[in-house]
């Protein structure tokens, strides 16, 4: 299997809620090589980009508002079959569906609050990883 990136971001809630040290243990644990991390307050314009392909959606606008509400963990991450592991690991995107152990199942409270995000695709890890980390501090 090839290795892969992947971007996880440590949501306002999980933030909020003081979750953070619990989600990386789990992520550590889960044997992904944690390649960089910080904390920031995305502007909503930068919420919006990181999110445009949901642009037009119903629940863009509380996306947006949601993720730019308080400071969240971006966290590149970096394993064997990376970006599929960890939406394994994650959980679905509603927590009511999610399986019993996953981050989502054990911590969000809802849909639309539902602690971390994980990319989709490989390729799109590489673009969300960008997103967030300049090369000098991927390490
Ligand atoms: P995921 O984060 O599992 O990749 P997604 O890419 O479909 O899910 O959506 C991005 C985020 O948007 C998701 O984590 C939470 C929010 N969202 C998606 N669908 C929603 C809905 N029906 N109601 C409220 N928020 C939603
Ligand atoms: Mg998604």
């Amino acid at each position: 299997m090839a290795v892969e990136r992947t971007l996880a971001i440590l949501k306002p809630d999980c933030v909020k809620k003081n979750l953070q040290g619990e989600v990386i243990a789990r992520i550590q644990k889960a044997g992904f090589k944690v390649l960089g991390f910080k904390m920031i307050r995305l502007t909503k314009e930068a919420a919006g980009a990181f999110y445009a392909v949901h642009k037009g959606r119903p629940f863009y606008d509380g996306l947006v508002e949601f993720m730019s509400s308080g400071p969240c963990v971006p966290i590149a991450l970096e394993k064997e079959n990376a970006v599929a592991d960890f939406r394994t690991l994650i959980g679905a995107t509603d927590p009511k569906d999610a399986a019993e152990g996953t981050i989502r199942k054990l911590y969000a409270d809802n849909k639309g609050e539902n602690i971390v995000h994980g990319s989709d695709s490989p390729e799109n890890g590489k673009i969300e990883v960008a997103f967030f980390f300049s090369g000098s501090e991927l390490v």
